[in-house]
């Protein structure tokens, strides 16, 4: 497993694993503070998301508290051209890909389709039809192949794939089918497994007889396992197998071993399926305090992580306030992105649900 800071967040690079830890010696003291900084306000955004949903203003919420290491590493990872295609727990990601962090609180409250343009950031819509995001991502890198924009050498055009997969998800044909799709055709994809242990309540050990990294490799795409509370180890193993992407040397698997503190969504309640002591286990390796742990340790002082608490409470409040200022989207968005030309059975069903809303009188 690859791991480059221990839970006490020592840091040091093992034998054999110089190939990725190359990729820490070109980061700088900001970087550092910018990692922090983001795992941070990924919490923190999660936990107000958490009390918004509590609190009926959005209608489900997906936790993803514990797996900001994974998230925030393998987001910072993703360089230049790259496109991404997330699960739907994937809000570290997007924050590293400068999604609006409201455009996923209205996608939760139901005020907008999911929508947010992949051509502006590249990160791709959520999936929540598992697997899915897979062979989206195998199609797009086959893409990118058959362009020519893979192994030219050209640091500005060439460009690879990653997609974010659970641990679940997995046993899901169409992840089987995309490594058969990538292998036989060197696609430049990455796989990102975050390992969170639990498919909603079924845990990891139903879904694999083997461990997951190994899952690929008789379909021919090779993996290795990471520590995924382990910000560094994610940052430089998804940044070396993504270099090695572009450069054409086809797709491989990540890995990342991590744990879902929270519940599957706010509609869960993992109490009923797990027992607190293994919750209690993954809340001493909470990938958050060891990276403060390591920052303490490389002298960065007291006033980082005031500022960052106080970054925190700010965003919290300008998401509540934002959130409580969202107003009912027009009845005609539901129907406008059905087909991209009009469609007489879309508007039949339009003139249909004017009249049924007309049919409650004025002011309903
Ligand atoms: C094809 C399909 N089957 C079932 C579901 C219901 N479902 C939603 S999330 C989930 C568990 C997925 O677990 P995992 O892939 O480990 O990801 P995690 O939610 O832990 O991030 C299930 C079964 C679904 N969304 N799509």
């Amino acid at each position: 497993m690859v791991q480059f800071l221990n839970p006490e967040g020592e840091f040091g690079v093992p034998k054999g694993l110089e190939a990725y830890g190359k990729y820490l010696d070109a980061l700088t003291e900001a970087d550092y503070l910018k990692f922090y900084r983001d795992m941070a306000r990924m919490r923190r955004f999660d936990l107000e998301a958490n009390a918004l949903q509590r609190q009926g203003q959005l209608g489900l919420w997906i936790p993803a508290i514990g797996q900001e290491a994974a998230q925030i590493g393998s987001g910072y990872g993703v360089r230049g051209n790259d496109h991404i295609f997330p699960s739907y727990r994937e809000h570290g990601v997007a924050i590293t890909h400068g999604i609006e962090l409201m455009s996923i609180l209205k996608m939760l409250r139901g005020v907008n389709h999911g929508g947010w343009n992949p051509e502006e950031t590249r990160f791709h819509l959520y999936a929540i039809v598992l697997g899915t995001q897979t062979l989206h991502a195998t199609g797009y890198a086959m893409g990118v192949a058959f362009d020519g924009k893979v192994g030219t050498g050209n640091k500005d055009e060439d460009l690879a794939v990653i997609t974010y997969v659970g641990d679940g998800a997995t046993a899901e044909g169409e992840v089987s089918e995309s490594f058969l799709f990538a292998a036989n055709n060197k696609s430049p994809l990455v796989y990102f497994c975050q390992n969170n242990q639990w498919a909603i309540s079924s845990p990891t050990a139903s879904q694999t007889t083997v461990p997951l990294f190994k899952r690929g490799a008789g379909f021919g795409v090779p993996g290795v396992r990471i520590d995924g509370n382990d910000v560094l180890a994610s940052y430089a193993v998804t940044a070396k197998h993504m270099d090695d992407a572009r450069e054409g040397s086809g797709p491989f698997f990540i890995e990342a071993l991590t744990y879902r503190i929270g519940a599957h969504t706010s509609s869960d309640d993992p109490t009923k399926y797990r027992d607190q002591a293994e919750v209690d286990h993954w809340v001493a390796r909470d990938p958050l305090k060891r990276f403060e742990k390591f920052l303490r340790r490389q002298g960065v002082g007291e006033d980082f992580f005031t500022e960052v608490e106080a970054a925190g409470e700010a965003l919290a409040t300008e998401i509540r306030d934002a959130t409580f200022a969202l107003t009912e989207p027009p009845i005609e968005n539901m129907f406008n992105h059905v087909y991209s030309e009009p469609h007489p059975r879309i508007d039949e069903q339009f003139e249909w649900l004017k009249r049924y809303e007309a049919s409650f009188g004025e002011g309903n």
